[in-house]
């Protein structure tokens, strides 16, 4: 499937609140005043909040003039270039010279790690890369069993304790076995924690040491798991983790259970981190790099 279906997949129940507004708004008609403040309102409706849809909206009101636009269908690709522009796509690659390439995953309960750690596995996998996973979510057996059977249906190897062993003991007999297999990239799931309780991010923090004490540099991409269902609150929750770990990427999951996919623009914008991924249902093949323009397009075009 291409990138751009998955986002329109992604995006099915967008498309029957703000994206078909939009539709509408530029399928004909003059511009005038009316037109912007239409187009503010559905865009804000649609969860790409207050600052980032005004400032879309004086961007393309700028553009029309300058271009001298007359016609509300051409303005639809002005945005769609607009949009592109002010998202910033998050790194991908997990190419370096030294093995493994570590992937820690984030965040709060529930918001999707689990099943994350899952697909990012299958999604290398299916490059030819030697996957590992750690089911460092070590304070449940079901979050273990979970990751287990993720692993089996990827083909992927999995390294685990017992239920209630302690996380960073786990990753450090992780890194060092993939050390010593030839394993290209590691991807560590962790335990929910609310970014507020100081102790479970200090365990975070710890993890990290530890790992970077076997592997200088690593681990390479600390990837913070958010709900994309959650809306604004993504956006906070983003904000108070990144001052606890350094965050270097998102991945908005639950992309296909809201109506607001907008969020996506909204924090690509706002936020200091880049969006690396976008989960788009519960299947294994529910992830997909984050594009920006592609994104843009399965929101604007048909
Ligand atoms: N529709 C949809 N559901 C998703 C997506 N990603 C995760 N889920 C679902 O969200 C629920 C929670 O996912 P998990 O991966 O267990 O979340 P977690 O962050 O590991 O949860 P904890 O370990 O309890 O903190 C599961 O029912 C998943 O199937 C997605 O992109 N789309
Ligand atoms: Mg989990």
């Amino acid at each position: 499937m291409s990138l751009i279906d998955q986002f329109k997949n992604g995006l099915a129940r967008s498309k029957s609140g703000f994206i078909s507004r939009l539709d509408g708004l530029f399928g004909g008609g003059e511009i005038n005043e009316a037109f912007y403040e239409e187009l503010e309102e559905i865009l804000v409706s649609g969860d790409v909040g207050v600052q980032t849809s005004v400032k879309l909206v004086d961007q393309l009101k700028e553009e029309i003039r300058r271009q001298k636009i007359k016609a509300r269908e051409e303005a639809r690709n002005l945005l769609l270039q607009l949009i592109t522009g002010i998202m910033k796509p998050g790194e991908t690659s997990v190419e370096q010279d030294e093995q493994p390439f570590v992937i820690l995953l984030v965040g709060v309960n529930g918001s999707g790690k689990t099943t994350t750690a899952a697909k990012l596995a299958n999604l290398y996998r299916q490059e030819r890369k030697n996957v590992l996973l750690v089911a460092g979510d070590t304070f449940r057996a079901a979050a273990i069993e979970q990751l287990e059977i993720w692993a089996a249906r990827a083909g992927v190897e999995l390294i685990k304790q017992q239920p209630g062993s302690d996380p960073s003991a786990l990753f450090f007999d992780a890194i060092n076995a993939a050390k010593a297999r030839a394993v290209d990239l590691v991807i560590g799931d962790t335990a929910g924690r609310l970014h507020s309780r100081h102790n479970l991010m200090e365990e975070l923090n710890k993890i990290h040491r530890v790992i970077g004490r076997i592997m200088p540099g690593a681990p390479h991409r600390v990837l913070l798991v958010l709900d994309a269902t959650t809306g604004q609150n993504a956006v906070a929750q983003a904000k108070s983790f990144n001052q606890s770990l350094a965050i270097d990427g998102l991945v908005l999951t639950k992309l296909d259970g809201t109506a607001r996919g907008g969020i996506v623009i909204n924090i690509a914008d706002e936020l200091k981190i880049p969006v690396c991924y976008v989960g788009t249902g519960e299947t294994m093949d529910d992830l997909a790099p984050f594009r920006p323009e592609e994104f843009a397009r399965a929101l604007l075009e048909d």
